[in-house]
């Protein structure tokens, strides 16, 4: 196993992800292969709850209400049909579900209420449940956490300074507050974020220092690429050439060593011989399903060739925290 260290520095960080591709890659692997099984890679399953219409200026969000983007609004699901997609993508060997909500925050209204009821149902089915809902409170992470949440994803998207670049309409300590409240309520921390957003080297590295250098590493790391969409403003970013996308994972790898890389967003633009020098520098947990939350993502079955090809196996749920399983199984036994 790997030290864990909270304590790395910027001239570190820069070290690491400047080095040779292939040498990077190499020490990536050998940090993954000492934490984690080698080619074993967790598949979530994302479903968008409540849809667009979204009060936030995020720019490359086409959920935004301000951009026209063609997103249809809306209302929060029903808990019935969340459950059937629950199990369809249980079925489909996904042992995480992550449930996402257009919102800026939660409120505490029946809608809260209702995603509860989600979060009961769908942990009572045996998968890691997973939200992703805006910003929450102590109190209502607390909520969250007692319904039988697994997880909470909230992204901080790029370095701090690039940040205001990007969104107007809440700050970076906007973002590591609700870290720290999911965090306080024992639930793992899902947070990485997007390349491509017109960010440099420094802003990549200085996103992965403040991940890194939280008081603990995120029990997963999404990197996801922007998926540009028509209407935002982001609408003509160039596409980021792969090599830093490879680079960004291994960087992440060497990092955060025990920690879930997401090879998330973007994946439809990358080819199966792209996609495993990702898993070989580290990633090891990818979204699938036809679509992410409102854009397309590869299709189920070529995943699925494509774990065959690469001899990838899907984690099984609760692989990492047997005791939740255990939980699990008293309250329904
Ligand atoms: N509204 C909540 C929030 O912002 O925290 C939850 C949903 S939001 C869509 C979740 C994350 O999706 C964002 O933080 C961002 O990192 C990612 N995302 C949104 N649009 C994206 C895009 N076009 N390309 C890549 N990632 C995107
Ligand atoms: C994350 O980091 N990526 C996912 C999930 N967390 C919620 C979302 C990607 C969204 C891509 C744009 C869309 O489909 O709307
Ligand atoms: Fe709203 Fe989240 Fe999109 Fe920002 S990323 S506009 S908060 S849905």
């Amino acid at each position: 196993m790997s030290q864990i260290r909270h304590n790395w520095t910027r001239d570190e960080i820069t070290a690491i992800y400047n080095k040779p591709l292939l040498t990077l890659v190499l020490e990536a692997a050998n940090v993954h292969a000492q934490n984690h099984k080698f080619g074993e890679v967790q598949i979530s399953s994302l479903l968008s709850i409540k849809t667009g219409g979204c009060s936030e200026d995020c720019s490359y969000c086409p959920q935004a209400a301000r951009y026209n983007t063609g997103v249809n609004v809306q209302a929060l699901m029903k808990v019935d049909d969340v459950v059937t997609s629950a199990k369809a993508a249980q079925a489909g060997g996904a042992s995480r579900f992550c449930m996402g909500a257009a919102w800026r925050e939660v409120r505490n209204n029946s809608d809260f209420e209702r995603v509860l009821e989600m979060v009961k149902e769908v942990n009572g089915l045996g998968m890691e449940v997973c939200c992703t809902l805006g910003m929450v409170t102590e109190d209502q992470a607390e909520k969250l956490a007692q319904a039988g949440l697994y997880a909470y994803n909230h992204n901080i998207d790029t370095s701090r300074d690039h940040y205001t670049e990007i969104i107007t309409t809440r700050t970076y300590d906007d973002r590591l507050d609700t870290l720290g409240n999911v965090r306080k309520a024992g639930i793992s921390v899902c947070s990485g974020g997007i390349i491509g957003l017109g960010e440099n080297d420094a802003d990549r590295i200085g996103m992965l220092l403040t991940l890194a250098n939280l008081p603990e590493h995120p029990g997963s790391v999404p990197i996801n690429t922007l998926v540009p969409v028509a209407g935002t403003p982001l609408q003509n970013n160039s596409k980021v050439p792969f090599d830093e996308l490879v680079r960004m994972i291994a960087t992440a790898r060497i990092v955060m060593p025990a920690s879930a890389v997401r090879l998330s967003a973007g994946r439809l633009d990358l080819s199966v011989s792209e996609q495993a020098l990702c898993f070989m520098a580290g990633a090891n947990s990818i979204f699938a399903g036809d679509k992410l939350l409102t854009t397309p993502n590869p299709e189920f079955n070529s995943d699925m060739q494509m774990f065959k090809l690469l001899g990838l196996t899907p984690k099984e749920a609760f692989a990492d925290a047997p005791e939740k399983k255990h939980a699990h199984v008293h309250e329904h036994a």
